[in-house]
């Protein structure tokens, strides 16, 4: 076996993805949720069903909660349930979007009461970390305008800015704070925080503990994520992904489904730098929605897919490419990239997995042991991830 291939499993062997609690919940679109059977009906189940995930692939050794989605009463208890399942409670993502109060906005909102109720609970939400001992706050705001006048553009910033500082001021000496952007949508005219420079300013100003993250599908179509990824990493701002596929908008299709290739791009960019594994301080995360498939065997392929792609990245001739890319050879540094985009790592991801005592194929593993059976008879009346219920 090349070293090339032997660090690269050593890589994959260590690489970890995050789960979404949201992803194992009844979700749909605004036109209707389609409830499915075994769902998990709290918190508790939520976090067992994502411990099967990682069971099955060894690369999902944690899972992010959404507040109030996962609300409950002790949360040391629910850390101490996640341990049980073999997996940690990781980032905390709060909700400051699904209140009458926030028709306008949330902290960017005119009214001082309402940015006061917003920043609560985000505050709120940085308690929860110190009882989960959770490193990661994920903000995102669903603020913004849908008609030319309606609020100051400027002073939304303001007010932005202002809260940010409020929060970041409470973070912990190892928690961070880790804003992400999204183009349009729920606002359609403008939106508070809608581009990578929009996030990266703020953070730059609040200090090293606030980082960006990149939501996959939060892009204009066309848009080069990988250049985002290359130069938030080389400026040190890169704090996370919210991984998932676009075809249109904030689809929330699985990840890799949609373009592989693209993600095998954005991995190239991290994997070239190092920044592949838990140490690297990007948070790799999954932002998904299961509407019409099976939410585990959804989660399954998922991580699957991004551990395809970084394999492939991994695979790059990386002496090769700096060689032709140094004399100029445009067809012979891209037929570099090419060579390990073609190649087929499924075998190289199988015999690893059984390497570390798992099955070769999750997705057939998963499919034979019968959890999905046994949640479909133990569990009635599953609840909705929160979307559009
Ligand atoms: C919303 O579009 C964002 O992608 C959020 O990251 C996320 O989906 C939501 O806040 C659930 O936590
Ligand atoms: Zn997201
Ligand atoms: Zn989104």
């Amino acid at each position: 076996m090349s070293d090339r291939t032997e660090n690269a499993k050593q890589v994959l062997a260590a690489q970890t993805i995050e789960l979404p609690s949201w992803a194992f919940g009844n979700s749909g679109t605004r036109f209707k949720v389609f409830a499915q059977h075994g769902v998990p009906r709290d918190p508790y189940e939520k976090i067992a069903d994502a411990a099967q995930v990682n069971q099955y692939t060894g690369a999902a050794g944690s899972v992010a909660l959404h507040i109030p989605w996962d609300k409950v009463d002790d949360y040391q208890a629910l850390a101490a349930h996640a341990a049980d399942h073999g997996i940690a409670i990781g980032t905390i993502n709060s909700n400051t979007f699904q209140d009458d109060d926030y028709m306008l906005g949330s902290v960017c909102h005119p009214d001082p009461a309402v940015r006061r109720k917003a920043t609560a609970h985000l505050l709120e939400c940085v308690d929860i970390m110190d009882a989960t001992g959770s490193r990661d706050l994920k903000l995102w705001f669903a603020d913004g305008t849908n008609y030319p006048g309606q609020d100051s553009i400027a002073d939304r910033q303001d007010r932005l800015a202002d809260v940010l500082a409020e929060v970041y001021a409470r973070l912990g000496d190892d928690q961070r704070l880790l804003l992400e952007y999204k183009l349009f949508e729920p606002a359609f005219y403008t939106t508070d925080v809608p581009d990578w420079g929009t996030a990266y300013a703020h953070c730059l100003k609040l200090g090293p503990k606030a980082q960006v993250v990149i939501d996959t599908g939060h892009h204009a179509p066309g848009t080069n994520i990988e250049f985002i990824v290359a130069l938030l990493q080389r400026e040190g701002k890169l704090g996370g992904f919210d991984f998932n596929s676009r075809f249109y908008a904030d689809d929330d299709l699985m990840v890799g489904s949609a373009d592989p290739f693209q993600l095998f791009r954005i991995m190239h960019e991290l994997a070239l730098r190092g920044a592949v594994g838990p140490d690297s301080g990007i948070a790799y995360m999954l932002d998904q929605c299961h509407n019409i498939e099976p939410k585990i065997p959804g989660q399954i392929r998922s991580v699957m897919n991004v551990q395809e792609a970084t394999a492939k990245a991994l695979l790059i001739d990386t002496d090769a490419l700096a060689e032709a890319q140094a004399a100029g050879d445009v067809l012979g540094a891209n037929a570099v990239l090419m060579d390990a985009y073609n190649t087929d790592v499924r075998p190289l991801l199988a015999e690893l997995r059984e390497e570390q005592g798992l099955a070769a194929d999750p997705m057939a593993a998963y499919a034979a042991s019968g959890y999905a059976e046994k949640i479909k008879a133990d569990r009635q009346g599953g609840q909705a991830a929160g979307w559009g219920a």
